[in-house]
């Protein structure tokens, strides 16, 4: 996701002189990404209600209301076409600034995030998440996980989903957020039920999103599964996320896959390719990936995630270091 313009853009409307925000300008101040608002315009129609004469947005200020109005929707765990109906009907009824109503919710009521505090990514029960350099969504996440929001880090992942798609929500949201749930925990011991609550939405938001894809159709699917003893599944995740919507059939075996069960999978499905997470050293057996039963045409085999590092692979495997680089190498298997 990249972060706003640093340069704030006002200009006054020819008529009225109030004043107008750039798209940028917009998005700074709402704490998203431009491209989150170019993306709910045009597929939610929830935009400015004015151009200028070179079709650039323009923002007044009752734009900025009923976009605020989205997001505190979204944060409730409100699908994002939902958020923006609602929120147009209540900006509609209220057009200039006024008090918000409450967002419709679809789960159990909670408070809205936390107002930004001035560390990046806010502080709770003993120390702040350390986000140099993330994005504005990303401290967003930070803070409601902070909170123990689960509806809000639910709400925040479906949006990004929905605006910016599975490749940018997992590496420019996602791991900056795990990355420094683990560094303070490393550094104070605190901090498990964040990482805890993080995985469980994740999961959670992850897995509806994979299912809301249209059935991928080809004979062959791609396996995934975490190795015997690995309980790190969210990369895997990721993958069959991104498999999902571009149309690629899998099967996800899901954690601490025993290793006969995995063997039996490759029997029942003769996958295109079989993907094996190990995220620590102990659980990279390669024993595992030598024993894979041979199928016609041959599956390829795919040694994924870091815990493979020092570990010496059959010749047949091959290692994947990252989701974009496991599409790529899964694409030139399986054309979808
Ligand atoms: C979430 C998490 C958990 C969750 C997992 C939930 C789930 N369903 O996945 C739970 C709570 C279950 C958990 C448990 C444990 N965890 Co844990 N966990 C993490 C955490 C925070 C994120 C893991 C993750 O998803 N990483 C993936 C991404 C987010 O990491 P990344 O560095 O950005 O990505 C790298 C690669 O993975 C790769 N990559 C990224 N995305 C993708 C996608 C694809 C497709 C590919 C191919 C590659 C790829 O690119 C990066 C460069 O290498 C990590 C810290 C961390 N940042 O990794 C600790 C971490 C992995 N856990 C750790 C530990 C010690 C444990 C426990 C032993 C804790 C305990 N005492 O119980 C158990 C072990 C359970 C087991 N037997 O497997 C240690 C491992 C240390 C080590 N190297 O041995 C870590 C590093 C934390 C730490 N600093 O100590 N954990």
């Amino acid at each position: 996701m990249p972060e706003p313009a640093p340069a704030a853009a006002t200009h006054e409307h020819p008529d009225t002189a109030e004043p107008w925000l750039t798209v940028a300008a917009a998005a700074r101040r709402l704490g998203v990404a431009p491209s989150t608002l170019r993306t709910w315009d045009r597929r939610y129609g929830i935009g400015p209600n004015e151009h200028t004469p070179g079709r650039h947005r323009r923002y007044s200020a009752a734009d900025l209301a009923r976009l605020e109005l989205m997001q505190r929707a979204l944060v409730r765990g409100v699908a994002p076409a939902d958020a923006a109906r609602w929120a147009l009907a209540a900006g509609a009824s209220a057009p200039t600034p006024a008090p918000a109503p409450a967002p419709p919710r679809t789960q159990a009521p909670t408070r809205t995030p936390a107002p930004p505090p001035a560390a990046a990514g806010g502080r709770a029960g003993g120390g702040a998440l350390r986000l140099a350099g993330a994005g504005a969504a990303a401290r967003g996440l930070a803070r409601a996980a902070l909170a123990l929001d689960g509806p809000a880090v639910s709400g925040l992942l479906a949006e990004s989903l929905a605006a910016d798609g599975i490749e940018l929500t997992w590496d420019d949201l996602v791991r900056p957020v795990l990355a420094a749930i683990a560094d303070r925990w490393a550094h104070t011991g605190a901090g498990a039920e964040v990482e805890h609550l993080v995985s469980e939405c994740v999961l959670a938001v992850f897995g509806a999103h994979r299912r809301a894809a249209p059935p991928a159709a080809g004979a062959r699917p791609v396996l995934l599964a975490a190795m015997p003893g690995e309980l790190h599944t969210l990369p895997i995740v990721a993958l069959a996320v991104a498999l999902a919507h571009r149309g690629v059939a899998h099967r996800y075996l899901g954690a601490n896959l025993p290793a006969d069960a995995l063997i039996a999978a490759v029997r029942r499905t003769a996958p295109a390719a079989v993907v094996l997470w190990a995220q620590v050293g102990d659980t990279a057996d390669a024993a595992v990936l030598a024993q894979l039963p041979p199928a016609r045409p041959l599956a390829r085999a795919f040694a994924a995630g870091p815990g493979w590092e020092a570990a010496t692979l059959p010749p047949r495997a091959e290692r994947l270091g990252s989701l974009p680089q496991a599409m790529a190498a899964i694409a030139g298997t399986v054309p979808a």
